[in-house]
C-alpha cells in the first residue's frame, strides 16, 4: 500500500456528521490536503461505508484510537484497511503487543501512535509515559506519532526521540494551538478539524492554514 506523504502539511478531521455538510467540505477541500481523517462521530452518524465512499478520492486516516488487546486490534484494523483505510491512529498505552497486532492486521497500512493527547487533562497522566510510547513507536518503526499542538514545547522534545519519522498533530484553532509553532517545533502535519467544517468559507480556512505551515517551515 502507497504510504501517505505530508507534503501540504495539512489532515482535515472530518467530525462533521451531516452528510451533505461533510461531502461538501470533502469535494471544495479534499484536494488541497493530504488525508481526510475520520474519527468516531462521522463513523456512527454515516456508517463505515463513509470510509469506501471518501477514500474512492482522497486517502483516509481511520482515528479510532484502537486500544484494545493483540486478537481485537488485529481485527480493528483489518476491516479499517478492508473498508479502504490507508493510515490507522493507534494507542500505545495497552503495549507493544497491542501495537504489534495493529501492524500485522493493517497489511502495510500506516500506523500512528498517540503519545500524548492535545487536551488538558492529559497532563495528570498521559505526559508521564509518553515518552516511552515514543520509544516504542521508533523501535517497533511506525510511520508516525500524534503530538499535541496544544503543547509545542512537547512537540519539540517528543520530535527529539522520534527522529525520521512523521509528527501529526492535533489541537490547533478550536483546542488553543497555533498551527506555525506546532510545524516551528517539528510537526510534519496538522491534524484540524473545527477550525475548517465550522468555517464560514472552509476553503479559505484551509488556505490560512497552509500559508501558516509555509511560514512555519520557513518556505
Ligand atoms: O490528542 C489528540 N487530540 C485530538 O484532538 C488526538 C486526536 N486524534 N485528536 C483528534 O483530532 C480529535 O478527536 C479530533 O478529531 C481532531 C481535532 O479536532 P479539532 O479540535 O481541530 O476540531
Amino acid at each position: 500500500m502507497k504510504k501517505i506523504r505530508f507534503e501540504r502539511g495539512l489532515i482535515l478531521a472530518l467530525d462533521e456528521t451531516d452528510r451533505r455538510k461533510a461531502m461538501d467540505i470533502v469535494n471544495s477541500v479534499g484536494k488541497y490536503v493530504d488525508a481526510i481523517k475520520l474519527n468516531w462521530p462521522i463513523i456512527l452518524a454515516q456508517g463505515p461505508q463513509i470510509i469506501t465512499e471518501i477514500s474512492n478520492h482522497f486517502k483516509v486516516i481511520c482515528d479510532f484510537k484502537i486500544s484494545d488487546v493483540p486478537h481485537t486490534n488485529s481485527m480493528i484494523a483489518a476491516q479499517s484497511v478492508k473498508l479502504g483505510a490507508s493510515g490507522l491512529i493507534v494507542h500505545g498505552f495497552p503495549g507493544r503487543d497491542s501495537v504489534e497486532a495493529c501492524i500485522s492486521g493493517s497489511h502495510g497500512a500506516s500506523i500512528y501512535l498517540v503519545t500524548e493527547m492535545s487536551n488538558p487533562g492529559a497532563s495528570e497522566i498521559n505526559v508521564e509515559f509518553a515518552d516511552r510510547i515514543a520509544e516504542m513507536a521508533v523501535q517497533l518503526g511506525v510511520d508516525g506519532i500524534v503530538a499535541p499542538a496544544t503543547r509545542p514545547d512537547r512537540i519539540r522534545h517528543l520530535r527529539g526521540i522520534v527522529k525520521g519519522i512523521s509528527i501529526l498533530s492535533p489541537g490547533v484553532g478550536a483546542q488553543g494551538g497555533s498551527a506555525k509553532s506546532a510545524i516551528e517545533n517539528g510537526a510534519d502535519a496538522l491534524i484540524v478539524g473545527r477550525t475548517i467544517y465550522e468555517a464560514h468559507d472552509p476553503l479559505e480556512a484551509v488556505s490560512n492554514l497552509l500559508a501558516e505551515i509555509k511560514s512555519g517551515r520557513g518556505e
